[in-house]
């Protein structure tokens, strides 16, 4: 998979080089390129944000620089990804269907966002034609600066979905089998007992099934005491 991340803060995204990602790049399952949208600028003040037109708060990125910026990434079946509050909400089932992506481009807006031209331009039909899609997508409901950290949870969720990725594929296949695509059941190890607290007894049974029961239960009373 390639994934282009574009930016006015190129630094960002320094720690994707770490741990599994790092090896992902380095064994070629993986490029990750971040590109600076101020690279795109002709001006000497490198300026990538105006005015809204119709008056409001705040800067509203322009469609030129983002145009030149995307134009000199995108690849045919890409996913145009414009990170917003305003997108759809990210979620499991969204990184799967993403880990399977060609390229991914995440266009990173600050300030009150990205000139809305951009996403109308590249969902035509010669786009589409391309099979090119774009995306507005969100990871939450809170208001963040800009869309750097927001693109860096995407890509560490559905990177580690990529075959290969993941230091072990085991703990994937256990997620696969449950419905939220995460344990939600209480895990202990070593010791036994820790400041006076055991752990349960039915963990050291051998006995599977009733294990298993045991996850279950403990998983729904885990997910209602925290309120979801
Ligand atoms: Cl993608 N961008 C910004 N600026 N804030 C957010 C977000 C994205 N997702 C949740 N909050």
């Amino acid at each position: 998979m390639r994934i282009d991340a574009i930016t006015i803060f190129p630094d960002y995204f320094a720690p994707l080089q770490l741990s599994l990602l790092g090896k992902a790049q380095d064994g070629g399952l993986l490029s990750i390129n971040v590109h600076d949208l101020r690279s795109q600028t002709s001006d000497t003040h490198h300026t990538v944000d105006d005015a809204p037109y119709g008056g409001g708060a705040g800067m509203v990125m322009l469609a030129d620089v983002w145009g030149r910026a995307i134009d000199s990434v995108i690849e045919d079946g890409a996913d145009l990804i414009i990170l917003t509050p305003a997108g759809r909400r990210f979620n499991q089932e969204l990184a799967q269907e993403l880990s399977g992506a060609r390229q991914l481009i995440f266009a990173c807006g600050r300030y009150e966002g990205i000139d809305d031209r951009v996403r109308i331009h590249y969902s035509q039909d010669e786009y589409i034609a391309r099979n090119i899609r774009v995306r507005e997508v969100s990871i939450g409901d809170y208001v963040l600066g800009g869309g750097e950290v927001a693109s860096m949870v995407m890509i560490e969720a559905i990177t580690r979905l990529i075959p290969g990725v993941l230091g072990n594929p085991l703990s994937l296949a256990e997620e696969s089998h449950n419905e939220e695509g995460y344990l939600e059941y209480p895990n202990f190890t070593r010791p036994q007992e820790w400041r006076g607290l055991e752990v349960p007894p039915i963990l050291l049974s051998g006995n599977h099934g009733a294990i298993a029961a045991w996850r279950t239960s403990q998983a729904k009373e885990r997910k209602e005491s925290n309120g979801n």
